[in-house]
């Protein structure tokens, strides 16, 4: 039975007084969805069509309330947060809609009446994986409050036909498939194909004279495509607002394209419009490593084109004076994917709404902010003159008229500081002329931000000096969160019920309220429901496991979670190397296997398909895991599970039932993080480096409740300033030596030494992010874990601190953040 949570000083009034807010009153639109929807009777209905049905009744009850937030928008006139992102990763849709109705138990009851467990039909949902990791989950938590917060909001995106890759492991390899989500139609969409929008590419640019005799550019396009607009519902939580996600399709443009592309072919004419719709098939499985690929650009400039008409044409009253735009929208510009958008509207504002030079980069630089995500160089998109003039020819124009001026301004205020110029350049000549996408966001937009306070600091320090010597007021910094709906109440329902018995239900929206369950840290009675709450979570997620991967977790096991993409910023080795010395010692004498804490240790990662080492990290990993979980040497005390395909619906089990969360990339790599927080949310403890949003989660939680190890950021830059030589390390570090000598034995690949001379040598000959200098100290930090697990009374002090502590992690408050520092904007009731 799902636990009610009352919600405190925020009821769901409205909904609840709807007369179809009872079970028959669901039952009503149920059987009329899976009649006039699915066409079936209840008879003969598959779970599939009881599933469409249930999601397409619970959306009648959100419906009212969107089509009203659209009316007092309009009649608000209010500013409005245009959020453009190239992914957004949802996660399930079925639970959160429920959730925002209020109708969970009634669902639940009405099928049941039926024979139908709510259980199962809930397992049919595909998440729509519209995104690759952080970036994408960030996008999706900030809508979440942006509703629940009342405050119009749109998400622009992508609707990719496929999204991120489903992974599998074939002989411990990772294998990609493609990810169908759409096969069995979503139904959380409405589409509007009467409201396409026309995007072009390609083409000329030529000049003419208008009739009060002014020079003009217009645009003449070599090809287009047609963007129909797919809207979900995004229902804020306890409150009215339904605001909207729109995620645009490609289609062919019968009027253009199949006349230009060809002269009476029929085959012609269909591959055409297979090209045409190849723009939003699939997502780019590239995570923080740009590809630069053409189709790519084509993505970014198609979705962005339509949002901004939309916008314009859609959302503003007719006869708007476009000269007060930026009191109407701001657009954030979701790292520099989006960023093509600037020369866009600087392109409408000239070429389609006559505006004079001058006056449209004031209404643009008002229109825009962006925030960076990344610190790694090579993160920062790029894209060849060569490749941008082609496709976007009169964009490439108005980026190099900003530019002039731009440069025009840095000379003005550093005369004779002709590197500084060149540094700060839009368009660079090297390795071949290039437009640097931060640049032109950083240019353009009114305000740039960081994701954590660390992650900020070093974007005005080291990636962008130039910049924030000029612009200081430009910067800021707003650190990430998560929705406390998704990642605490729908996830966590049974800490949810103990939290609210105790603290009453406002920190659903109010989660900075967790503040309230401090004292009962001290509270033995507490701990001991705490630590039930947990236990239960782990039984979850055996069953989950069991029967998701065929993995049997083993009980009473400390369970350490890493989970997040694999990358070597991030070190997934340096977990793996900790689990191979464990098991080296034993094998060796030098520990005894009754002194090892049960530990579990579980991994979930994917690796971008192109990227060789971080595939054959995944092999290392899956090979060690065969090994060490079949050593009966072990006595079952040391084991790895890794779940192939992690994503938001697995992370939903796991994430409640971690004890130990694995937060451990090289200081100053991990832009935030936010993985991070949603496990300290839960209980977990972290062991971490400091870095990213690590630094505020230990500020906050306390050095007595965070495993802190390795060097800070300003010792590994110095590290890397003298020179970092990791086989000296190796050499001198006996334990180290051992680990790396056990994996290079074959022991892991049944007696073929070498097989994993990529992932070794990499880290002796390189490393580049200096796992070797910090794993003396993370050996010593999983010692203190073992200490702290030993008492768990201590544990679970710590981890009840760890919730009571870091409600500032919430994305309302990320947005409330933005929303005076940045957007300078408002809710709208
Ligand atoms: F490289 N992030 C991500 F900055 O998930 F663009 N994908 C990306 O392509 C980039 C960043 C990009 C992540 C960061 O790695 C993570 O530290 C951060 O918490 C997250 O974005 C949300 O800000």
């Amino acid at each position: 039975m799902p636990v009610s949570v009352p919600n405190g000083n925020d009821p769901i009034a409205v909904i609840a007084d709807d007369p179809r807010h009872s079970v028959s009153g669901f039952t009503t639109e149920f059987i009329r969805e899976l009649h006039n929807r699915q066409g079936v009777s209840l008879r003969d209905a598959s779970l599939h069509d009881k599933f469409q049905a249930t999601a397409s009744a619970v959306r009648h009850y959100m419906v009212d309330e969107w089509l009203e937030t659209k009316d007092k928008n309009a009649a608000a006139k209010q500013k409005t947060v245009g959020y453009l992102s190239a992914e957004y990763l949802l996660g399930p849709q079925l639970d959160n809609a429920l959730l925002a109705t209020d109708l969970t138990e009634i669902v639940e009851e009405s099928l049941a009446q039926h024979g139908i467990d709510l259980a199962q039909v809930r397992e049919q949902e595909v998440e729509p994986g519209l995104g690759n990791g952080g970036l994408g989950r960030l996008a999706a938590c900030f809508i979440d409050s942006l509703a629940t917060m009342d405050v119009p909001c749109i998400g622009y995106g992508i609707r990719y036909e496929y999204g991120i890759f489903r992974q599998t492991f074939v002989d411990g390899h990772q294998v990609e498939e493609a990810d169908k989500w759409l096969a069995l139609e979503s139904p959380w969409e409405f589409v509007h194909p009467e409201n396409a929008v026309q995007v072009n590419f390609a083409g000329h640019t030529e000049t003419w004279t208008d009739e009060t005799g002014r020079e003009r550019t217009r645009w003449v396009p070599g090809w287009g495509v047609q963007g129909l607009p797919y809207n979900y519902l995004v229902p804020g939580y306890g409150t009215r607002r339904v605001n909207t996600l729109r995620l645009w399709g490609a289609r062919a443009n019968n009027q253009f394209d199949l006349k230009t592309f060809n002269q009476g072919d029929y085959v012609e004419a269909v591959r055409a419009q297979t090209f045409a719709e190849n723009i939003s098939k699939v997502l780019y499985p590239e995570d923080s490593t740009p590809q630069g690929k053409e189709l790519r650009l084509q993505q970014q400039y198609f979705f962005v084109a339509c949002s901004l008409r939309d916008f314009i044409e859609n959302e503003l009253e007719p006869g708007f004076d476009l000269h007060r735009l930026g009191e109407r929208i701001i657009f954030q510009l979701n790292d520099t994917h989006p960023v093509i958008a600037v020369p866009e509207l600087m392109r409408i504002l000239i070429d389609e709404k006559g505006f004079e030079w001058d006056e449209a980069w004031e209404v643009t630089k008002s229109c825009f902010a962006y925030t960076c995500h990344t610190l790694l160089p090579e993160a920062l998109e790029v894209w060849p003159t060569e490749l941008l003039g082609r496709l976007l020819p009169r964009h490439m124009q108005i980026i190099n008229l900003i530019n002039v001026s731009f440069m025009a301004e840095v000379r003005a205020t550093f005369p004779g500081d002709e590197e500084r110029a060149l540094r700060m350049s839009i368009v660079t000549e090297h390795p071949v002329q290039s437009v640097r996408m931060a640049h032109l966001a950083t240019v353009a937009g009114s305000k740039v931000n960081g994701v954590a306070a660390l992650h900020s600091q070093l974007l005005r320090d080291k990636v962008l000096p130039d910049f924030s010597a000029l612009w200081p007021e430009k910067f800021t910094n707003v650190t990430n969160g998560v929705t406390p709906r998704r990642f605490v109440r729908q996830s966590n329902p049974g800490l949810s019920a103990l939290v609210t018995s105790r603290i009453g239900g406002g920190w659903v929206k109010h989660l900075d309220q967790f503040d309230g369950l401090e004292p009962l840290a001290d509270d033995a009675g507490f701990r001991e429901e705490f630590r039930a709450v947990k236990a239960a979570n782990k039984e979850r997620l055996r069953e989950v496991l069991h029967k998701r991967d065929g993995i049997d977790l083993p009980e009473g096991h400390l369970l350490d979670v890493m989970v997040k993409r694999l990358h070597e910023y991030k070190r997934q080795t340096l977990k793996l190397l900790h689990v191979v010395s464990l098991y080296e010692q034993v094998l060796s004498g030098k520990r005894k296997v009754e002194d090892l804490t049960p530990r579990t240790v579980v991994f979930g990662a994917k690796a971008a398909p192109g990227y060789r080492l971080a595939k054959d990290i995944i092999h290392l990993i899956n090979s060690v895991a065969a090994v060490v979980n079949r050593d009966p040497r072990l006595e079952g005390r040391l084991g790895i599970a890794f779940p192939a395909n992690y994503n938001v619906t697995l992370a939903e089990k796991l994430i409640p039932a971690a004890d130990l969360s694995e937060q451990i990339s090289l200081a100053g790599m991990e832009a935030s993080g936010t993985g991070n927080m949603k496990f300290a949310l839960n209980g977990a403890l972290t062991i971490g480096t400091d870095d990213g949003a690590n630094v505020e989660i230990r500020g906050l939680v306390g050095d007595d409740n965070f495993f802190l190890f390795g060097m800070d950021e300003p010792a590994a830059a110095a590290l890397r300033e003298q020179g970092y030589r990791p086989r000296s390390i190796y050499e001198s570090d006996e334990t180290l030596r051992a680990t790396i000598d056990l994996i290079e034995s074959g022991i892991f690949s049944g007696g073929r030494g070498g097989a994993f001379g990529s992932v070794t040598s990499a880290l002796l000959d390189e490393d580049r992010f200096m796992a070797f200098a910090d794993f003396a100290s993370y050996l010593e930090a999983q010692e203190a874990v073992e200490a702290k697990y030993a008492d768990q009374e201590a544990w679970t002090r710590s981890a009840i601190l760890n919730v009571a502590r870091t409600g500032y992690f919430s994305s309302d408050r990320s947005m409330r953040d933005y929303l005076d520092r940045i957007w300078h904007a408002g809710p709208v009731v």
